[in-house]
């Protein structure tokens, strides 16, 4: 059985739970305490990812990191979510680099840093944090605004990578993702039709942590 080490608040796990749940192939949860610096242990790094990140996939003697290398490595496994053709599958590998980059990675950063980090960061920071989010996100919801799904007709492991982190609560972000980009707020609403959708605090350890009091966006 699959075994992926994660914890509740990471959306980057979410994205590989949530494609193992739209497979049908069931997991077991390794809790990853982030939250108690597991990930920042050199006795952690040499054991499970050398970059210290959750995701991490165990499939049998594998282990495999990165969520888009997880996605991709799953979608050619069970021959689904891969994208239809050639030109498909480059176009996923696109989206999948540009959430890396920019659409979950600034959007995670602004979640983290608004009701998750210890301590409120520089308001400066967190401008530049939005400004940067928010140029991601209306590329995307422009791109959704005429298709149901990133790429092609049916939902891919583009759709499962972006959409990590649009399940969460908004208060733990303060951005209200589907009022200000309507076409990624229909998006997500399609996705947790997709059989198997589960919230991330029902499939991954950790619980929910009380969110800090915000500072303004
Ligand atoms: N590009 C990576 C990002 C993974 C990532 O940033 N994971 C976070 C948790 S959501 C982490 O473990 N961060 C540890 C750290 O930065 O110290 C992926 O998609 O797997």
């Amino acid at each position: 059985m699959y075994r992926l080490h994660c914890f509740s608040q990471s959306g980057n796990a979410f994205k590989v739970a949530f494609m193992l749940r739209a497979l049908g192939q069931p997991f077991e949860t390794v809790h990853v305490d982030f939250f108690n610096g597991a990930t920042r242990e050199q006795a952690w790094r040499d054991e499970n990812n050398e970059m210290g990140e959750a995701p991490v996939l165990e499939d049998g003697a594998l282990r495999l990191t990165q969520s888009g290398a997880i996605l991709s490595y799953l979608a050619s496994k069970h021959a689904r979510f891969g994208g239809e053709d050639e030109a498909e599958q480059r176009d996923v590998l696109r989206w999948l680099l540009f959430d890396n980059h920019k659409f979950t990675s600034y959007f995670a950063s602004y979640r983290f840093a608004h009701s998750l980090a210890p301590a409120p960061f520089d308001p400066a920071v967190m401008q530049w944090l939005l400004g940067r989010m928010d140029a991601a996100f209306q590329i995307v919801d422009r791109h959704l605004a005429t298709r149901d799904f990133l790429v092609g007709a049916e939902p891919t492991i583009a759709d499962f990578s972006l959409s990590g982190y649009q399940f969460y609560p908004v208060e733990e972000s303060g951005i209200d993702v589907a009022q200000r980009y309507p076409h990624i707020g229909a998006w997500v609403a399609r996705l947790r039709q997709i059989p198997g959708w589960a919230s991330p605090y029902e499939l991954m350890p950790g619980g929910r942590r009380a969110p800090r009091p915000a500072t303004a966006a």
